[in-house]
């Protein structure tokens, strides 16, 4: 399959497009910065939240499907988390319409729900409960995404990632991790899966301590192998570790993210 990845330069496009080759698809790269040493195939250089050069990439490149991971990590302003991760969503729909790609895989979030208090197996029909805009803004293009396939029958799997991580680091990744071969795991599932029309599933691990539901992603093929526990010998504690795993978007549900939203 010929897959165009945006955010391909980015921490986990690093670690997606080749984990996509090595599984034999075609990867176009797509993203602000020039490829990376070691990208073999077509790369594009440009901004996702321009519609003229997000039509020309698609329109160029004719992928079978859209993997979306570019955008902000990071809790930014509203305009800001809007521009990045709800406007640039929309530029790609836009240009899946006209250029007729089917399918798109989009790195959401678990700050979709992250104020959510914590429970050991959140599912997906929840309502949504950012902890930021950053989660607010995930939450909004998942919105469009639905609405893109409801009008158009685009497939679009949202994958509210926790925490991709080589390796967890704190109390709360033991249950939010997600593995580097996971996620590889995890975007191709989201590719290949027969017909998902709109479906959400979370991003995490096989992790023993796991705070969200895996069963919608192993319903779309999704079977992740790692578990973080392997790891939990190795997390020193640490004086925020109660506040960070009182809601499941650990710091980003904490005070020191509250700001006004103007
Ligand atoms: C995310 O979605 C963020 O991009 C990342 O910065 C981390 O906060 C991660 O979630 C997490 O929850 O650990």
């Amino acid at each position: 399959m010929r897959v165009l990845v945006t955010g391909a330069a980015g921490s986990i496009g690093r670690v997606v497009t080749p984990g996509l080759n090595d599984r034999g698809h075609e990867v176009v790269g797509l993203d602000l910065v020039p490829s990376p040493p070691g990208h073999h195939g077509q790369w594009h250089t440009a901004d996702c939240t321009d519609p003229a050069a997000v039509d020309g990439v698609v329109g160029a490149s004719r992928p079978d499907a859209i993997v979306h991971l570019a955008g902000a990590p990071g809790e930014g302003s509203l305009a800001e988390s809007l521009l990045s991760h709800t406007h640039t969503t929309g530029t790609l729909l836009d240009a899946m319409v006209t250029h007729d790609v089917r399918r798109i895989i989009y790195a959401s979030s678990n700050h979709a729900v992250g104020r959510t208090p914590r429970t050991d197996s959140l599912g997906v029909d929840t309502r949504p409960r950012p902890d930021t805009f950053y989660g607010a803004a995930k939450v909004a293009a998942e919105g469009v995404l639905s609405l893109y396939a409801d009008r158009y029958g685009i497939d679009a799997v949202s994958c509210r990632i926790g925490s991709f991580l080589d390796h967890p680091e704190t109390l709360r990744n033991l249950s939010t991790w997600l593995s580097h071969d996971d996620c590889v795991r995890m975007v191709e599932a989201a590719l290949t899966a027969p017909s998902p029309g709109y479906a959400v599933l979370y991003g995490i691990s096989n992790n023993t301590r796991a705070w969200w539901d895996l069963e919608p992603g192993r319903a779309l093929g999704f079977e992740p192998l790692d578990d973080a526990e392997d790891w939990a010998d190795r997390i020193p504690a640490r004086d925020e570790d109660d506040v960070e795993g009182a809601a499941v978007g650990g710091p980003f549900a904490t005070k020191q993210f509250e700001r006004p939203a103007f």
